[in-house]
């Protein structure tokens, strides 16, 4: 995950507390001071840091997810790898449920307002987030999002998080659930590959179906990788292009937004 892999935090250059800690682990490295700070020395550093970041995270999670419960939004927090389909999900879903459910999207990109753009050509309200160097988004930037909107009449918060299969899994954005998408071009086996992002999610959605006549891809054999890591992930075949599969998508979305 990001503390890591070395993504800074989201409030990385205001948390004098947390530079300081994260030099001070990369200065025992870069010094070879091992024999003064042996292995375990740095491990729990690392730990603590860890334990920092998302000690921080989770309190602010919580303070979102406080607000949308007050509020009565069903939010959800759309996680893959880059490419699965996520905004073409997104705009078929909503020009599908938008006339009934008050919707509200954020868009996570390193880059670009490129999927903000797509979203508000569905007539749905849409902030962009864009997170530089960041590979996730954090409950701060969803808390700071969610300021664009009108959350006393908001049914349905979509959060389309940055493409990444390993990051998004350890934060929490203060949603319902996280959605996992793949597509079958990505090959059936990154559940048992990226096990996090899979047994943090309720549901998958294995995207992309209509090309299943054009790829090695076993079906079965992906769901039951995914049911391996996450015996009880709702599991959802659809194509966001041709709209096949979605209707059960939907229902499951209706009764989460009208609960
Ligand atoms: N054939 C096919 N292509 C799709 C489907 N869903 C998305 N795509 C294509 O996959 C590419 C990436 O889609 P996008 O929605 O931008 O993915 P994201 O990066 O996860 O948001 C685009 O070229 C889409 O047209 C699908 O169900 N079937
Ligand atoms: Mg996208």
């Amino acid at each position: 995950m990001c503390t890591t892999c070395g993504c800074p935090p989201a409030d990385h250059h205001h948390d004098h507390g947390h530079d300081h800690d994260h030099h001070t682990h990369t200065h025992d490295h870069g010094h070879g001071h091992s024999h003064q700070h042996g292995p375990n020395q740095v491990a729990r550093k690392t730990i603590a840091i860890e334990e920092d970041i998302l000690g921080k995270n989770n309190r602010l999670a919580s303070f979102n997810r406080a607000l949308f419960k007050d509020k009565g939004i069903f939010v959800l927090n759309l996680v893959s790898s880059p490419g699965s389909g996520k905004t073409t999900l997104l705009e078929r879903t909503l020009r599908d449920l938008s006339g009934s459910l008050r919707c509200a999207v954020i868009e996570g990109d390193q880059q670009t307002d490129n999927d903000a753009q797509r979203i508000a050509a569905t007539g749905v309200p849409v902030r962009q987030i864009n997170t530089g160097a960041g590979c996730h988004l954090d409950a701060r930037m969803v808390m700071n999002g969610t300021e664009s909107f009108d959350m006393d009449n908001l049914d349905l918060l979509l959060i389309e998080n940055v493409g990444n299969l390993v990051c998004p899994a350890a934060f929490d954005l203060g949603e319902h659930h996280k959605v996992a998408v793949l597509s079958i071009t990505e090959g059936e086996d990154k559940p048992l590959k990226y096990p996090q992002m899979f047994h943090n999610s309720t549901v998958m959605l294995l995207n992309k179906t209509d090309l299943l006549p054009y790829l090695d891809f076993d079906v079965e054999k992906c769901k039951e990788y995914a049911r391996r890591v996450s015996p009880n992930i709702i599991i959802f075949e659809v194509s966001a292009k041709s709209g096949e599969g979605m209707e059960e998508w939907y229902q499951w979305l209706n009764a989460g937004a009208t609960r």
